[in-house]
């Protein structure tokens, strides 16, 4: 049974719709719209500090201190993104460090289908190891999962309409957004209902090794794959991941598994192609 959705503000409507018919047409336990907020994933924090239950959601116009891992700066422009967090409450320990790459994929899906570029052997979103998902040759969506000791955050920001114009300048390469590749309007309500599904099927059994057609996902849509890259200290060949989601970096002194990292240089230049093309 999906219970009342909660708004702080109850007049805020996100696509047309309130809090209430997000939560009823999507059945998410509960919707906040926010229309300026710092950062969802401290709301999302909060209300997992309270007991909220599983996908509860917040979502926001826009962000003034939206936040990527070690607390590098998310741009969340007004009316442009999907900027959204959800409440997780995984009960194995051991699927949380697999919680960024299924989201990745998942998310991966969800766009493909959005904007209608499903079925091809070259996918359309590409994921780069361990949180980015890539689109042309830039970064259309990140994936922040931050866990405590009731459960885990979900944040996930994507470039809709328009990539940020200061990502140029941060990341020193353009970022992406959906619309890039579709000439249409992108309706952010298909893109987060898309999600949603995506969320609650890959979630659903808590899986704590990527085999079988994840694993095969993966490798399909892996954009560092074979790249020469480094990793903080460390630097070699990319060989893909293991099933328990470290990146496998063949280096001079041998294969080495990497549970978490930022890949900083990608063959010396700071490129990569989606799909890896
Ligand atoms: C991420 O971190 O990619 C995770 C981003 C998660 C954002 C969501 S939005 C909803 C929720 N609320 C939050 O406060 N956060 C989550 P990381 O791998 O550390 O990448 C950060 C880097 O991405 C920055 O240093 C920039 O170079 C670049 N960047 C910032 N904003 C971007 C944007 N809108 N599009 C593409 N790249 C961006």
């Amino acid at each position: 049974m999906v219970a009342a959705a909660l708004s702080p503000d109850p007049h805020v409507r996100w696509e047309g719709r309130s809090a209430a018919e997000l939560a009823i047409e999507l059945a998410l336990p509960t919707v906040e719209i926010w229309s300026r907020i710092g950062s969802t994933n401290d709301r999302a924090r909060a209300l997992l500090a309270a007991g909220e239950p599983a996908f509860t959601a917040v979502l926001a116009e826009t962000q003034t201190a939206g936040r990527g891992r070690s607390n590098r700066r998310w741009y969340s422009p007004a009316g442009t993104g999907l900027w959204v967090s959800f409440v997780l409450r995984p009960l194995s320990l051991e699927h949380r460090p697999l919680l960024p790459l299924l989201i990745g994929i998942g998310l991966a899906r969800a766009i493909e289908r959005t904007v209608g570029a499903t079925g091809t052997d070259h996918p359309a979103v590409g994921l780069k190891w361990p949180n980015d998902v890539w689109m042309g040759a830039g970064k259309v969506a990140g994936i922040l999962c931050e866990a405590t000791g009731r459960g885990v955050v979900a944040g996930i920001g994507v470039n809709v309409a328009a990539a940020p114009p200061e990502v140029a300048t941060d990341a020193q390469r353009p970022g992406a957004a959906v619309a890039d590749c579709e000439a249409a309007p992108v309706s952010r309500f298909a893109l987060l209902e898309g999600l949603v599904g995506e969320l609650r099927s890959l979630t659903a059994d808590e899986p704590t090794r990527l085999r079988g057609v994840l694993a095969d996902e993966w490798r399909r849509r892996d954009v560092l794959r074979g790249r020469t890259v480094r990793v903080d200290g460390a630097s070699g060949r990319v060989e893909g991941i293991d099933e328990q989601g470290h990146l496998l970096l063949a280096t001079s002194s041998g294969l080495r598994r990497i549970a978490a990292g930022h890949v900083d240089t990608i063959n010396g230049q700071g490129t990569v192609d989606a799909a890896g093309r």
